[in-house]
C-alpha cells in the first residue's frame, strides 16, 4: 500500500466519523423549550396544506405548549384552524376538524403502542370525528385514520412530497417530517383520531386571559396562528414520565409532536412499595456487612 492509498483511506475514514458524529447530533428543536413553565414545541410556519395552498391557510398549525403544576396539565394550541373545523360538505360530519390529541409514554413507536392498546387519547374538538363519545381523557386508546373521510392524505410522505414541492418545510414540530415514529407509506396509515378507549377524566377549556395568566406566550416564537385553544385536566388520568404527544387535523393537512414528561401528580407522594423492599434490601445487607465486621474484628 502506497502512502497516497492510505492517506485516502485515513481521510475516508475520517469523513465517515465526523458523519456519524453529525448523524447523532438531535435534531432542530427537539431539545425542550422552556418559557415560564410551559415546554413548547413550534411546528413549521410553511406546512399547513389548504388546497392548492401551502403555508399560512387555514389549516397551518404553529406550535402546541405544555405546563403543569403538581396535580393539573395545561395544553395550549396555536393554529388558524377554529375549534368548529373547515366547513366542508364533503367531508364527514361537514368538517374538516383536528383530530384527537394522543399522548405515549411506552417509549415505542405510535403503530407498536397502537397496537399495544397503551395510548392514552384527549378528544378536545366536539365536532371531529373521534370513535369517542364525548370530549374528555382515555386510557387503553386505539387509533384510526379518518384522513379518508375528510378529503386528506392518504399517507405522510405523500403530504411531506407535496408540501416540499410546493416550497414549504414540512415538519412535525419536536419531530422531524419523516421521524419513523409514525408510519410514513402505505394507504390510508395517518392514524389521527382516537378509535376507542376508556374515559378516565375531563377537560376543561382556559380563556385566553386564563392563558395569559398562566404566562403562555406563542407570539416570542413569532407563533402567531389566529386560534389559540387551551385546556387543562387532572393529571391523575395519566402516567407520569417521558412522553411524546401528538395530533393531525382530521385531513393530515397539518400535523405537531411535542417531546415532554409529567411529574407525578403528588410530590409527596410516599415511594413506591419496591423501593421500600430495596431500601430494606439495603440495610439488611449493610447491616450483615457490620455484623461480620464486628465478627471479624472479635476473632482476629
Ligand atoms: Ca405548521
Ligand atoms: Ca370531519
Ligand atoms: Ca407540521
Amino acid at each position: 500500500m502506497n502512502a497516497t492509498t492510505q492517506n485516502t483511506i485515513h481521510r475516508t475514514c475520517s469523513v465517515a466519523v465526523f458523519c456519524a458524529i453529525i448523524a447523532l447530533q438531535p435534531q432542530k428543536a427537539t431539545a425542550a423549550t422552556l418559557s415560564n413553565g410551559w415546554n413548547y414545541a413550534i411546528d413549521s410556519f410553511s406546512d399547513g396544506v389548504t388546497g392548492p395552498q401551502i403555508g399560512g391557510g387555514a389549516f397551518e398549525f404553529y406550535g402546541i405548549a405544555v405546563k403543569e403544576t403538581s396535580d393539573t396539565a395545561f395544553i395550549a394550541i396555536n393554529s388558524n384552524l377554529s375549534l368548529a373545523g373547515y366547513a366542508d360538505t364533503a367531508a364527514l360530519r361537514g368538517n374538516i376538524n383536528y383530530g384527537d390529541l394522543f399522548f405515549n409514554f411506552s417509549g415505542q413507536n405510535f403503530n407498536t403502542a397502537n397496537a399495544n392498546g397503551s395510548l392514552f387519547g384527549i378528544r378536545f374538538a366536539e365536532g371531529n370525528d373521534s370513535g369517542v363519545a364525548t370530549t374528555g381523557v382515555y386510557s387503553n386508546v386505539t387509533a384510526k385514520s379518518v384522513t379518508k373521510t375528510n378529503s386528506g392524505f392518504t399517507n405522510l410522505n405523500q403530504f411531506n412530497t407535496v408540501v416540499a414541492s410546493q416550497g414549504g418545510t414540512p415538519s412535525m414540530g419536536d419531530l422531524a417530517a419523516t421521524d419513523p415514529y409514525f408510519e410514513q407509506t402505505g394507504n390510508w396509515t395517518v392514524l389521527n383520531s382516537i378509535a376507542a378507549g376508556k374515559k378516565v377524566g375531563e377537560i376543561n377549556f382556559l380563556t385566553p386571559a386564563t392563558l395569559n395568566a398562566l404566562g403562555l406566550n406563542f407570539a416570542q416564537f413569532n407563533a402567531v396562528g389566529s386560534q389559540t385553544i387551551g385546556f387543562s385536566f387532572n393529571k391523575s388520568a395519566m402516567p407520569s414520565g417521558s412522553y411524546i404527544a401528538n395530533f393531525f387535523a382530521e385531513c393530515a393537512n397539518d400535523a405537531i409532536a411535542i417531546k415532554s414528561s409529567f411529574e407525578a401528580s403528588s410530590p409527596e407522594a410516599v415511594p413506591e412499595p419496591a423501593t421500600w423492599l430495596g431500601t430494606f434490601a439495603g440495610f439488611g445487607i449493610l447491616g450483615m456487612g457490620a455484623a461480620k465486621r464486628k465478627i471479624k474484628g472479635k476473632i482476629s
